[in-house]
């Protein structure tokens, strides 16, 4: 036996009390540890500072949660602030093996993602939206467009998993979604690229007559949780390409602001001598804000006023103009971002090659739709409103600006892509009395690193910002982390916005190596409330109610009738049951497992050889699998989570018996 002299004991027991009992002893002693570590590591006092502000003990939980898009993962990625740290990622476009996602459970909703039945498993997903009651995020839902493929994802907050994927009959990519309307009756998505119809093919030479821009408003389904696709409908729009949208809220409530680039049509064409893309798209000094009454144009697709096109209702461009549902009003070239102030009351567009934050005011545009105050009409008859009139500000923010988010003090942010910094400016109007600013101007800028794409503020797209942190999604790290060859990680950083004025510091980098994500979305913690264990042993995730086929503890057994085998097994620390499965090559298997734990991470997996199948089961869910047993032979199959101490021991025998 090893002999520790007794002197150790004594200062380990010393050092404890120092630490926890002394209490005054212990702080002046701490601190001149803290100094010297950062004196070693050479960190400065504001280093510290941020530190402190964002280091988060063991057991500490985070105030905020970010639901971030996962951008070509296809995924959600789940982010605890101020601790940055990456809590988990959410299957949604793409297979995910810890999941199980798309190996054995998942399959028949990513199918529905598949365009005219072609196989389609990556997604492009740009921006989350969750789910709102009177304009504010209620904590249920959450909603992810991708853009490579024109789809949206429905998931459900209680477990954090992809309930429904929507392929848009319409249109090939998009751009302008996911936004929800104040109480989620709608999920707004719309179209990007002009593609005719269903992106049929037409020549590029046809592109003014063929290709359609069109914007599709997807009813959601509180109670059953699903977009309900008999009730949707969409728009169509003149050939522009659209980019991105935001719903009205407060007193703008019922209207959606969408964004335009190429309204030169331009088609390309750089091989021909043709101006390139990137130069025909911008040679108009301004495109258009598109403002669209989507309560009216409810009204009208339930009047049946619509013509169903690729087996879907779509309200004419004629129909919008005739119905008075759709204007547009100059905004400054290449315009990226559209944001809704929280009170509805100023709609902030970013004009990618303008430095200015171009602040529209929806009280003028009402007035000016109301008095037919248009400077003219566009190529396609839609009214233009004459923009100084519905103009309310014109903010110099710096080079680059994207997109808008809001602060609970009056103070709006701009991120400057081109800059390279984040701008804090004021809004005025009613919002003046909260800063110690004047209206409408920049009151600062930080710098990020670098070329910062979308912003994130605490509740900052909704009617009650919270402001305290702000999130730079930066496109670019440079020289921020070890470089990971010459593919580089996203970085997020982390600004402390509580403080007034200048004062907005950088205080966290969080690289993300996964994917490069565009949007992100921050809620209060408390505001979620997700299921730690699902309700009831025998729980199906996919319609979130007991499925009665669920094997059960001691109903567990192996029956055949035919050439089908239909296998009920447990798992349970740490065994399977049955353990041996027994079938013919050539079967259809039908297996079913629950995982009957009650206790909180108790997950199981379950991944069998060669059949490239892995589940998670998480503690009561049930899942099914179904497959031919085509490959002959021995194959252990395994529970693939380390779930306990004798988890590699929870195993059992496939055996596929060959034809002969
Ligand atoms: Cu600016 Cu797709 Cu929202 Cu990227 S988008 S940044
Ligand atoms: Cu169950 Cu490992």
């Amino acid at each position: 036996m090893l002999k520790i002299p007794s002197v150790f004991w004594k200062r380990a027991a010393l050092a404890c009390l120092g630490g926890v009992v002394i209490g005054g002893q212990a702080t002046a002693q701490s601190m001149n540890d803290v100094q010297k570590i950062a004196k070693e590591r050479g960190l400065s006092t504001a280093d510290l500072l941020a530190a402190a502000k964002t280091f988060t003990p063991s057991g500490m939980k985070d105030d905020y949660i970010i639901f971030s898009s996962g951008g070509h993962a296809g995924q959600v990625f789940v982010i605890g602030v101020p601790s940055m740290r990456l809590l988990r990622s959410i299957a949604v476009f793409t297979p995910e093996p810890w999941q199980g996602w798309g190996y054995g459970v998942g399959e028949e909703i990513l199918a529905e993602g598949f365009v005219n039945g072609k196989e389609n498993l990556w997604g492009d997903t740009h921006h989350p939206a969750l789910s709102e009651t009177n304009g504010d995020y209620d904590g249920q839902w959450l909603f992810i467009n991708d853009k490579i493929n024109a789809r949206v994802a429905v998931i459900d907050l209680r477990d954090f998993e992809t309930k429904q994927i929507l392929k848009n009959p319409l249109t090939v990519s998009d751009h302008g979604g996911t936004f929800v309307t104040p109480n989620t009756e709608y999920v707004i998505e719309g179209a990007q690229y002009s593609v005719p119809w269903g992106a049929d093919y037409a020549p590029i030479s046809e592109y003014k007559e063929k290709y359609k821009g069109s914007i599709t408003l997807w009813k959601f389904d509180r109670k059953k949780g699903r977009i309900d696709e008999s009730k949707s409908f969409a728009i169509e729009l003149p050939p522009y390409w659209h980019d991105i949208a935001d719903a009205g809220k407060g007193i703008s409530d019922g209207y959606i602001f969408l964004n335009s680039i190429n309204t030169e049509m331009a088609t390309g064409g750089i091989e021909n001598n043709n101006p390139p893309f990137e130069a025909g798209v911008s040679r108009n000094a301004t495109d258009y804000l598109h403002i669209i009454d989507w309560k009216k144009a409810e009204k009208v697709y339930k009047a049946g006023k619509v013509d169903q096109i690729k087996g879907f209702p779509v309200i004419s461009l004629e129909t919008a103009i005739a119905e008075g549902l759709l204007h547009v009003t100059p905004e400054p070239r290449s315009p990226h971002g559209v944001d809704v102030a929280p009170k509805g009351d100023f709609i902030v567009v970013s004009g990618k090659l303008d430095p200015h934050a171009t602040v529209y005011s929806f009280e003028k545009i009402m007035k000016a739709i109301e008095s037919k105050n248009f400077s003219g009409k566009d190529e396609f008859n839609v009214p233009i409103l004459d923009f100084d009139s519905v103009l309310e500000a014109q903010v110099e923010v710096g080079l680059g600006p994207l997109h808008t988010q809001f602060g609970p003090d009056g103070y709006a942010y701009t991120s400057l892509f081109l800059d390279s910094a984040v701008a804090r400016w004021t809004l005025g109007g009613s919002y003046g009395a909260g800063t110690p600013e004047p209206d409408w101007t920049l009151v600062h800028k930080t710098p990020v690193h670098y070329n910062v794409g979308h912003i994130g503020v605490a509740e900052g797209d909704t009617v009650s910002p919270d402001g305290k942190y702000l999130v730079s999604f930066n496109k670019w790290s440079v020289d921020r982390f070890f470089p990971t060859g010459p593919l580089l990680p996203q970085n997020f950083q982390l600004l402390d916005i509580s403080g007034q004025g200048t004062e907005m510091p950088v205080i966290y980098d969080m690289p993300i190596g996964i994917g490069e994500p565009h949007y992100a979305q921050m809620i209060k913690a408390d505001k979620l409330d997700p299921w730690t264990v699902y309700p009831e042993i025998g729980w199906d995730p996919l319609h979130q109610r007991l499925d009665p086929m669920a094997p059960r503890p001691k109903s567990e057994r192996i029956e055949r009738s035919g050439d089908t085998v239909e296998v009920f097994m447990t798992a349970v620390r740490s065994h399977f049951k049955p353990e041996h499965v027994v079938v013919k090559q050539g079967d259809r298997v039908v297996w079913r497992i629950t995982n009957v734990e009650r206790a909180v991470d108790a997950t199981h997996g379950f991944a069998i050889p060669q059949y490239n199948i892995n589940l998670s089961l998480e503690p009561g869910e049930t899942a099914k699998v179904e497959f031919i047993a085509d490959t002959p032979g021995s194959f252990p199959f395994y529970c693939s989570e380390f779930c306990s101490a004798l988890h590699l021991e929870m195993i059992g025998y496939f055996l596929v018996e060959p034809n002969e």
